[in-house]
Protein backbone atom coordinates (compact mmCIF):
# COMPACT_ATOMS: atom_id res chain seq x y z
CA UNK A 1 0.00 0.00 0.00
CA UNK A 2 1.71 3.40 -0.78
CA UNK A 3 1.11 6.15 0.88
CA UNK A 4 -0.61 7.45 -2.28
CA UNK A 5 -4.03 5.20 -1.87
CA UNK A 6 -3.75 4.61 1.91
CA UNK A 7 -6.97 5.14 3.54
CA UNK A 8 -5.50 5.25 7.00
CA UNK A 9 -2.96 8.48 6.27
CA UNK A 10 -5.79 9.94 4.60
CA UNK A 11 -7.99 9.64 7.72
CA UNK A 12 -5.09 10.21 10.37
CA UNK A 13 -4.16 13.91 7.78
CA UNK A 14 -8.09 14.45 7.97
CA UNK A 15 -8.66 14.77 4.26
CA UNK A 16 -12.11 14.22 4.11
CA UNK A 17 -12.48 14.74 0.54
CA UNK A 18 -9.60 11.55 0.14
CA UNK A 19 -11.15 9.45 2.55
CA UNK A 20 -14.43 9.34 0.37
CA UNK A 21 -12.68 8.87 -2.85
CA UNK A 22 -10.37 6.05 -1.01
CA UNK A 23 -13.53 4.41 0.24
CA UNK A 24 -15.24 4.31 -2.58
CA UNK A 25 -12.18 3.22 -4.59
CA UNK A 26 -11.69 0.16 -1.81
CA UNK A 27 -16.01 -0.84 -2.24
CA UNK A 28 -15.93 -0.40 -6.02
CA UNK A 29 -13.04 -3.30 -5.54
CA UNK A 30 -15.06 -5.52 -3.96
CA UNK A 31 -12.94 -5.14 -0.21
CA UNK A 32 -14.75 -5.74 2.71
CA UNK A 33 -16.00 -3.50 4.54
CA UNK A 34 -14.60 -5.26 7.82
CA UNK A 35 -11.41 -4.71 6.00
CA UNK A 36 -11.82 -0.95 5.97
CA UNK A 37 -13.07 -0.34 9.31
CA UNK A 38 -9.98 -2.04 10.40
CA UNK A 39 -7.94 0.25 7.73
CA UNK A 40 -9.27 3.22 9.04
CA UNK A 41 -8.80 2.46 12.86
CA UNK A 42 -5.21 2.16 12.27
CA UNK A 43 -6.12 6.02 10.88
CA UNK A 44 -7.40 7.01 13.92
CA UNK A 45 -4.72 5.50 16.44
CA UNK A 46 -2.51 7.29 14.37
CA UNK A 47 -4.24 10.53 14.64
CA UNK A 48 -4.38 9.85 18.34
CA UNK A 49 -0.10 9.32 18.66
CA UNK A 50 -0.40 12.33 16.26
CA UNK A 51 -2.18 14.31 19.17
CA UNK A 52 -0.15 12.80 22.29
CA UNK A 53 3.05 14.03 20.39
CA UNK A 54 1.92 17.28 19.94
CA UNK A 55 1.61 17.27 16.17
CA UNK A 56 -1.63 17.99 15.89
CA UNK A 57 -4.53 19.50 17.55
CA UNK A 58 -8.17 19.20 19.18
CA UNK A 59 -10.12 20.38 15.91
CA UNK A 60 -8.30 17.70 13.66
CA UNK A 61 -9.08 14.81 16.65
CA UNK A 62 -12.47 16.17 15.91
CA UNK A 63 -12.47 16.28 12.52
CA UNK A 64 -11.05 13.15 12.51
CA UNK A 65 -13.42 11.64 14.06
CA UNK A 66 -16.31 12.95 12.39
CA UNK A 67 -14.99 11.70 9.32
CA UNK A 68 -14.63 8.70 10.84
CA UNK A 69 -18.38 8.41 11.73
CA UNK A 70 -18.85 9.57 7.84
CA UNK A 71 -17.27 6.05 7.12
CA UNK A 72 -19.00 3.86 9.67
CA UNK A 73 -22.13 5.31 8.43
CA UNK A 74 -21.42 4.37 4.67
CA UNK A 75 -20.34 1.23 6.09
CA UNK A 76 -22.90 0.63 8.65
CA UNK A 77 -25.54 -1.45 6.08
CA UNK A 78 -22.63 -4.12 5.02
CA UNK A 79 -20.98 -4.66 8.70
CA UNK A 80 -24.10 -6.78 9.43
CA UNK A 81 -24.00 -7.48 13.15
CA UNK A 82 -24.84 -4.74 15.50
CA UNK A 83 -21.64 -3.08 17.35
CA UNK A 84 -22.33 -4.73 20.88
CA UNK A 85 -22.28 -8.09 18.48
CA UNK A 86 -18.94 -7.63 16.75
CA UNK A 87 -17.34 -5.50 19.43
CA UNK A 88 -13.95 -6.70 21.43
CA UNK A 89 -15.34 -5.77 24.52
CA UNK A 90 -17.79 -3.10 26.44
CA UNK A 91 -16.89 -0.08 27.95
CA UNK A 92 -18.30 2.30 30.09
CA UNK A 93 -17.35 5.95 29.61
CA UNK A 94 -18.18 9.08 31.80
CA UNK A 95 -17.43 12.02 32.91
CA UNK A 96 -18.15 12.55 37.01
CA UNK A 97 -20.49 14.79 39.36
CA UNK A 98 -20.26 17.83 38.80
CA UNK A 99 -18.05 18.17 35.75
CA UNK A 100 -19.65 19.06 32.50
CA UNK A 101 -16.23 18.87 30.69
CA UNK A 102 -16.74 16.29 27.56
CA UNK A 103 -14.38 17.19 24.79
CA UNK A 104 -11.85 14.64 26.10
CA UNK A 105 -14.21 11.89 27.36
CA UNK A 106 -15.41 12.21 24.10
CA UNK A 107 -12.48 11.82 22.01
CA UNK A 108 -11.42 9.09 24.64
CA UNK A 109 -14.82 7.14 23.13
CA UNK A 110 -14.16 7.82 19.49
CA UNK A 111 -10.54 5.95 20.30
CA UNK A 112 -11.91 3.02 21.88
CA UNK A 113 -14.77 3.05 19.05
CA UNK A 114 -12.02 3.07 16.62
CA UNK A 115 -10.38 0.30 18.09
CA UNK A 116 -14.08 -2.11 17.96
CA UNK A 117 -14.91 -1.47 21.54
CA UNK A 118 -18.43 -1.19 22.30
CA UNK A 119 -18.40 2.34 24.81
CA UNK A 120 -21.41 3.08 26.46
CA UNK A 121 -21.09 6.80 26.79
CA UNK A 122 -22.95 8.39 30.12
CA UNK A 123 -22.61 12.03 29.24
CA UNK A 124 -21.85 14.32 31.62
CA UNK A 125 -22.35 14.95 35.84
CA UNK A 126 -23.08 11.54 36.03
CA UNK A 127 -23.49 10.60 39.74
CA UNK A 128 -22.25 7.37 41.35
CA UNK A 129 -25.77 5.36 41.27
CA UNK A 130 -25.50 5.81 37.77
CA UNK A 131 -22.18 3.99 37.17
CA UNK A 132 -23.31 1.21 39.30
CA UNK A 133 -26.64 0.85 37.35
CA UNK A 134 -24.60 0.85 34.36
CA UNK A 135 -22.30 -1.54 35.32
CA UNK A 136 -24.95 -4.39 36.97
CA UNK A 137 -26.72 -3.59 33.76
CA UNK A 138 -23.98 -3.84 31.18
CA UNK A 139 -21.41 -5.87 32.64
CA UNK A 140 -18.57 -3.79 30.85
CA UNK A 141 -14.97 -5.25 31.15
CA UNK A 142 -13.37 -1.20 31.88
CA UNK A 143 -14.90 1.63 33.46
CA UNK A 144 -13.39 4.91 32.19
CA UNK A 145 -14.42 8.02 34.51
CA UNK A 146 -13.22 11.75 33.04
CA UNK A 147 -12.55 14.66 35.22
CA UNK A 148 -11.34 18.42 34.27
CA UNK A 149 -12.26 19.67 37.48
CA UNK A 150 -9.97 19.03 40.75
CA UNK A 151 -12.70 19.63 43.04
CA UNK A 152 -14.52 16.60 41.67
CA UNK A 153 -11.44 14.42 42.72
CA UNK A 154 -14.43 13.35 45.71
CA UNK A 155 -16.58 12.73 42.71
CA UNK A 156 -14.11 10.36 41.40
CA UNK A 157 -13.88 8.52 44.94
CA UNK A 158 -17.77 8.39 45.46
CA UNK A 159 -18.05 6.62 42.54
CA UNK A 160 -15.42 4.12 43.35
CA UNK A 161 -16.59 4.05 47.14
CA UNK A 162 -20.35 3.12 45.48
CA UNK A 163 -18.76 0.28 43.00
CA UNK A 164 -17.34 -1.02 45.92
CA UNK A 165 -19.96 -0.65 48.07
CA UNK A 166 -22.22 -2.57 45.29
CA UNK A 167 -19.48 -5.71 44.97
CA UNK A 168 -18.84 -4.74 42.04
CA UNK A 169 -15.19 -3.83 42.08
CA UNK A 170 -13.56 -7.38 41.41
CA UNK A 171 -15.92 -7.54 37.87
CA UNK A 172 -14.54 -4.61 36.53
CA UNK A 173 -11.06 -2.71 35.59
CA UNK A 174 -11.59 1.06 36.09
CA UNK A 175 -9.47 3.73 34.35
CA UNK A 176 -9.23 7.47 35.24
CA UNK A 177 -8.22 10.49 32.85
CA UNK A 178 -8.74 14.00 32.21
CA UNK A 179 -7.01 17.17 32.45
CA UNK A 180 -7.39 16.86 36.20
CA UNK A 181 -6.33 13.38 36.84
CA UNK A 182 -3.00 11.62 37.89
CA UNK A 183 -1.53 9.02 39.35
CA UNK A 184 -1.99 10.01 42.70
CA UNK A 185 -5.66 10.51 41.90
CA UNK A 186 -6.10 7.15 40.66
CA UNK A 187 -4.29 5.50 43.74
CA UNK A 188 -5.84 7.22 46.50
CA UNK A 189 -9.19 6.62 44.94
CA UNK A 190 -8.23 2.74 44.08
CA UNK A 191 -8.91 3.04 40.20
CA UNK A 192 -6.73 -0.16 38.24
CA UNK A 193 -5.41 2.58 36.00
CA UNK A 194 -4.57 6.54 35.11
CA UNK A 195 -4.24 7.38 31.48
CA UNK A 196 -3.28 10.66 30.64
CA UNK A 197 -4.40 10.70 26.47
CA UNK A 198 -7.07 9.04 24.88
CA UNK A 199 -5.08 6.84 23.15
CA UNK A 200 -3.35 5.13 26.92
CA UNK A 201 -7.10 4.71 27.97
CA UNK A 202 -7.57 2.72 24.48
CA UNK A 203 -4.32 0.90 25.02
CA UNK A 204 -5.31 0.08 28.67
CA UNK A 205 -8.94 -1.13 28.06
CA UNK A 206 -7.50 -3.24 24.95
CA UNK A 207 -4.76 -4.94 27.06
CA UNK A 208 -7.62 -5.97 29.94
CA UNK A 209 -9.59 -7.88 27.06
CA UNK A 210 -6.27 -9.57 25.78
CA UNK A 211 -6.20 -7.22 22.45
CA UNK A 212 -2.64 -5.83 22.02
C1 LIG B 1 -13.33 23.83 27.14
C2 LIG B 1 -13.32 24.09 28.65
C3 LIG B 1 -14.55 24.34 29.27
C4 LIG B 1 -15.87 24.24 28.52
C5 LIG B 1 -16.24 22.75 28.41
C6 LIG B 1 -16.93 22.44 27.10
C7 LIG B 1 -17.09 20.97 26.92
N1 LIG B 1 -18.15 20.62 26.22
O1 LIG B 1 -16.30 20.16 27.38
C8 LIG B 1 -16.81 25.03 29.47
C9 LIG B 1 -16.86 26.46 29.00
C10 LIG B 1 -18.25 24.51 29.59
C11 LIG B 1 -16.07 24.97 30.79
C12 LIG B 1 -16.65 25.21 32.02
C13 LIG B 1 -15.94 25.27 33.21
N2 LIG B 1 -14.62 25.17 33.37
CO1 LIG B 1 -13.45 24.56 31.94
N3 LIG B 1 -12.12 24.32 30.68
C14 LIG B 1 -12.11 24.08 29.39
C15 LIG B 1 -10.67 23.97 28.85
C16 LIG B 1 -10.30 25.30 28.23
C17 LIG B 1 -10.41 22.87 27.86
C18 LIG B 1 -10.83 21.48 28.29
C19 LIG B 1 -10.67 20.54 27.11
O2 LIG B 1 -11.64 20.22 26.42
N4 LIG B 1 -9.43 20.15 26.85
C20 LIG B 1 -9.08 19.32 25.69
C21 LIG B 1 -9.31 17.85 25.97
C22 LIG B 1 -9.00 17.05 24.69
O3 LIG B 1 -8.40 17.48 26.98
P1 LIG B 1 -8.80 16.53 28.17
O4 LIG B 1 -10.21 16.68 28.55
O5 LIG B 1 -7.76 16.59 29.21
O6 LIG B 1 -8.76 15.06 27.48
C23 LIG B 1 -7.58 14.44 27.02
C24 LIG B 1 -6.98 13.52 28.07
O7 LIG B 1 -7.04 14.06 29.36
C25 LIG B 1 -7.73 12.25 27.88
N5 LIG B 1 -8.91 11.95 28.68
C26 LIG B 1 -9.97 12.69 28.99
N6 LIG B 1 -10.85 12.01 29.69
C27 LIG B 1 -10.35 10.76 29.84
C28 LIG B 1 -10.84 9.65 30.50
C29 LIG B 1 -10.09 8.49 30.52
C30 LIG B 1 -10.61 7.29 31.23
C31 LIG B 1 -8.83 8.45 29.87
C32 LIG B 1 -7.99 7.22 29.91
C33 LIG B 1 -8.33 9.57 29.19
C34 LIG B 1 -9.11 10.71 29.19
O8 LIG B 1 -8.15 12.23 26.54
C35 LIG B 1 -8.04 13.50 25.93
C36 LIG B 1 -7.13 13.40 24.73
O9 LIG B 1 -5.95 12.73 25.04
C37 LIG B 1 -9.88 23.68 30.18
C38 LIG B 1 -8.40 24.05 30.15
C39 LIG B 1 -7.49 22.84 30.26
N7 LIG B 1 -6.22 23.12 30.33
O10 LIG B 1 -7.91 21.70 30.31
C40 LIG B 1 -10.72 24.43 31.20
C41 LIG B 1 -10.75 23.96 32.68
C42 LIG B 1 -10.79 22.45 32.77
N8 LIG B 1 -12.00 24.51 33.19
C43 LIG B 1 -11.88 24.96 34.38
C44 LIG B 1 -12.93 25.56 35.12
C45 LIG B 1 -12.57 26.14 36.46
C46 LIG B 1 -14.24 25.59 34.61
C47 LIG B 1 -15.47 26.18 35.29
C48 LIG B 1 -15.59 25.94 36.79
C49 LIG B 1 -15.48 27.67 34.97
C50 LIG B 1 -16.53 28.48 35.68
N9 LIG B 1 -16.08 29.27 36.61
O11 LIG B 1 -17.70 28.31 35.40
C51 LIG B 1 -16.61 25.54 34.49
C52 LIG B 1 -17.04 24.24 35.16
C53 LIG B 1 -18.25 23.61 34.52
C54 LIG B 1 -18.47 22.25 35.11
N10 LIG B 1 -19.34 22.13 36.11
O12 LIG B 1 -17.84 21.30 34.68
C55 LIG B 1 -10.47 24.78 34.92
C56 LIG B 1 -10.38 23.65 35.94
C57 LIG B 1 -9.42 23.98 37.06
C58 LIG B 1 -9.34 22.84 38.00
N11 LIG B 1 -8.24 22.12 37.92
O13 LIG B 1 -10.22 22.58 38.76
C59 LIG B 1 -9.65 24.60 33.64
C60 LIG B 1 -8.39 23.73 33.80
C61 LIG B 1 -9.25 26.02 33.16
C62 LIG B 1 -8.25 26.70 34.10
N12 LIG B 1 -6.97 26.66 33.79
O14 LIG B 1 -8.63 27.22 35.06
N13 LIG B 1 -14.78 24.67 30.58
Amino acid sequence: MTQENSLAEALAQCQEDKVKALLKQRLDAGTAATDIVAECNQGMAELGQRFAQGQCFIPELMFGGMIMKGVMAELGHLLGASEAEQSIGTVVMGTVQHDVHDIGKDIAIMMLRGVGFNVIDLGVDVPPDKWVETIKQHKPSVVGMSVLLTPCYKSVIATMDAIREAGLRDDVSIMVGGAAASELLSENAGCDFYGETAVDGMKYASKVVGVG
